[in-house]
């Protein structure tokens, strides 16, 4: 993302309803997961033609990418320009061979949290799943020893303690989105409460 020139251009990039934050707030529900390196692993499964498995070794084997961007919590504060190291998405994809049936994805974490996304979504460029942010390695409770990144929807999809991901042919809810909250979750279009979904969706 570019400097921080002019006031307007700031403006553009927080949604309504944001507020901006320099501190970096957790937000989890329930405890942060402990991290054991020789049990950890990573699995890709579902509507693929072959599942996956890497250990906490192998994953961090993968070819890694820095990118920066912006975070919107549906609690209304926004953190601009965060420095995130770890593997793209599409860099992710290129190990996997998915079934065409694939749609959806759906992210399992440590502690029973999940999160769903489109497919589309999921493999977009600014999409990681990473270990780093802002130089330093991912605090325990910010998502170590790897959490999801999507910055174009609001945080509860940028998940923590990612363990899993599912490839569907149907969508499928994840634990805010059968609480409450909007599937989607696009902060420009104020996308928070499942309440304004369209039903034709
Ligand atoms: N596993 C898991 N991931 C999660 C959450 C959670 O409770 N559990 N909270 C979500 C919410 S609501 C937000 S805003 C972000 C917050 O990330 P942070 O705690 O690193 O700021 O994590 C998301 N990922
Ligand atoms: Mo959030």
């Amino acid at each position: 993302m570019g400097k921080r020139s002019s006031s307007g251009e700031l403006a553009e990039r927080v949604p309504p309803g944001q507020a901006l934050v320099d501190k970096f707030p957790v937000l989890s529900y329930g405890p942060t997961p402990r991290f054991n390196p020789r049990t950890w692993d990573f699995r890709m499964f579902g509507m693929v033609e072959e599942q996956l498995r890497f250990s906490y070794e192998e994953f961090r084997a993968l070819p890694s990418s820095r990118q920066r961007s912006d975070f919107h919590c549906v609690t209304t504060w926004s953190k601009l320009d965060n420095l995130w190291e770890g593997v793209r998405t599409v860099d992710l994809m290129a190990r996997v061979r998915l079934k065409p049936e694939a749609r959806y994805v759906i992210v399992h974490c440590d502690g029973d949290y999940t999160t769903n996304l489109p497919l589309e979504e999921f493999v977009d460029q600014d999409v990681m799943l990473a270990w780093r942010h802002d130089g330093r390695d991912l605090e325990p409770d910010h998502g170590w020893p790897l959490r999801l990144v999507v910055p174009k929807l609001y945080g509860w999809k940028s998940a923590k303690w990612v363990r899993a991901i599912e490839f569907a042919f149907e969508d499928r809810r994840g634990f805010w989105e059968v609480r409450g909250y909007h599937n989607h979750a696009d902060p420009w279009t104020q996308e928070r409460y499942s309440f304004q979904e369209d039903p034709e969706d």
